[in-house]
C-alpha cells in the first residue's frame, strides 16, 4: 500500500460512523497515491450535499461551491489549466438533480474531468428527501406514501449520450474503487463513475446488506467494455445482480485536445493581446 498521509486534511469531519462516503474518501486517497498525483497538481471541485465535503478532508486544491454546479467551474478550471488532474465529487441529488443540466453539457464536450458520483439514492444532507435515482415508491418523511415517479438510469444516459467512460463502482469495495479512480483519472476524456454509496441514515433500503447479495464484479477477461449495446444491457441490470467494474470505454479526443488554443499550453500561461480583445469585444 502506497503512502496516502500526503493527502490527509485535519478538517473536522461529521459524516455519520459508516458512511459509505469514507470508504469512497480512501478509495480516492488510494488512488492518488497509487498514481502518484502531487497534492499541488490536484483540483477537487464540488457542491452541495455530503458527497460535496469530501475535499474538505483531502489536502489538496479545492473549489466548494454552489449545490449542482461543480461541472461548469470544473470546466473552466480545466480550460484555464488542462495539465491539472481535476476530479469532481457530486451527489446523486446535486448531479443528476440540481445539476443534470450541466452533466449533459459536460458529457457532450467530452472534457476531461473525472466525476464521481455518490449514489445514496436519496438528499443525505437535507435529511432524507427523495432524490432522482431513489426508486419508484421509496418512503421518506417527505414523500410519506412513496416516491411516484420512476428513478432515473443515469448510466444509460451517459452512455445515450455518447460518453466514453461509464463505470460503477461500490464504496464497500475500496481497491475495487480505486482502481475505477485511476482509470477515470487516466482516461483522455470525460469519466463517470457511478459509486453505490452507503447512506446508513436515511436509505435504509439500499444498505451494506442489500449490496452484499448483489454487486459482482465484471470479469475483466470475459467482459470487454467496448460494445455499447452489452454496455447498454448491463446498465438495466439492477433487482437481482448488480454489476459493478468499468461498463462501457471508448478511445477518445478530449475537449482540451480539440481547442486549437490550447494547443500552446494552459490558457493561464499564455500571454494575450488586450487591443485584439476590445476588437472582439466591439464587433459583437
Ligand atoms: C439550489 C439549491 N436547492 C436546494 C438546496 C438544499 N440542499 C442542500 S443539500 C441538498 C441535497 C443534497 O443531496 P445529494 O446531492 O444527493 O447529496 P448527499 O447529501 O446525499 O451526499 C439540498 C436539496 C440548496 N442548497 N441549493
Ligand atoms: S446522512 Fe447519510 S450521506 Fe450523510 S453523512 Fe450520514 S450516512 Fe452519510
Amino acid at each position: 500500500m502506497k503512502d496516502t498521509t500526503q493527502y490527509n486534511n485535519d478538517y473536522e469531519n461529521k459524516w455519520c460512523p459508516g458512511c459509505g462516503n469514507f470508504g469512497i474518501l480512501n478509495a480516492v486517497k488510494k488512488s492518488l497515491a497509487d498514481m502518484k498525483i502531487a497534492p499541488e497538481k490536484i483540483l477537487m471541485v464540488s457542491g452541495i450535499g455530503q458527497a460535496a465535503k469530501t475535499p474538505h478532508f483531502l489536502h489538496c486544491n479545492f473549489f466548494h461551491g454552489l449545490h449542482g454546479r461543480a461541472l461548469p467551474v470544473a470546466t473552466g478550471a480545466k480550460l484555464a489549466d488542462h495539465d491539472l488532474t481535476i476530479l469532481v465529487n457530486m451527489g446523486d441529488g446535486d448531479c443528476y438533480g440540481e445539476g443534470g443540466n450541466h452533466l449533459l453539457a459536460a458529457l457532450r464536450r467530452n472534457i476531461n474531468l473525472t466525476l464521481l458520483v455518490h449514489n445514496n439514492m436519496v438528499y443525505g444532507l437535507t435529511k432524507g428527501q427523495a432524490s432522482p435515482t431513489s426508486r419508484h415508491g421509496f418512503v421518506t418523511k417527505a414523500q410519506p406514501q412513496g416516491v411516484a415517479c420512476q428513478a432515473s438510469n443515469p448510466l444509460a444516459l451517459a452512455l445515450s449520450q455518447g460518453a466514453g467512460f461509464v463505470a460503477r463502482g461500490y464504496c464497500g469495495e475500496i481497491e475495487h474503487l480505486s482502481q475505477l479512480i485511476s482509470a477515470g483519472i487516466s482516461y483522455p476524456g470525460f469519466s463517470l463513475i457511478d459509486i453505490l454509496q452507503v447512506c446508513v441514515s436515511f436509505n435504509k433500503e439500499n444498505t451494506y446488506t442489500f449490496y452484499k447479495d448483489r454487486v459482482y464484479t465484471l470479469d475483466k477477461e470475459e467482459y470487454k467494455a467496448d460494445d455499447l449495446h452489452q454496455a447498454l444491457d448491463l446498465t438495466m441490470e439492477w433487482e437481482e445482480k448488480i454489476p459493478i467494474g468499468i461498463i462501457y470505454q471508448k478511445e477518445t479526443r478530449s475537449y482540451t485536445d480539440e481547442l486549437a488554443p490550447l494547443q500552446s499550453g494552459p490558457l493561464f500561461k499564455q500571454t494575450y493581446d488586450p487591443k485584439k480583445i476590445r476588437k472582439a469585444i466591439s464587433a459583437a
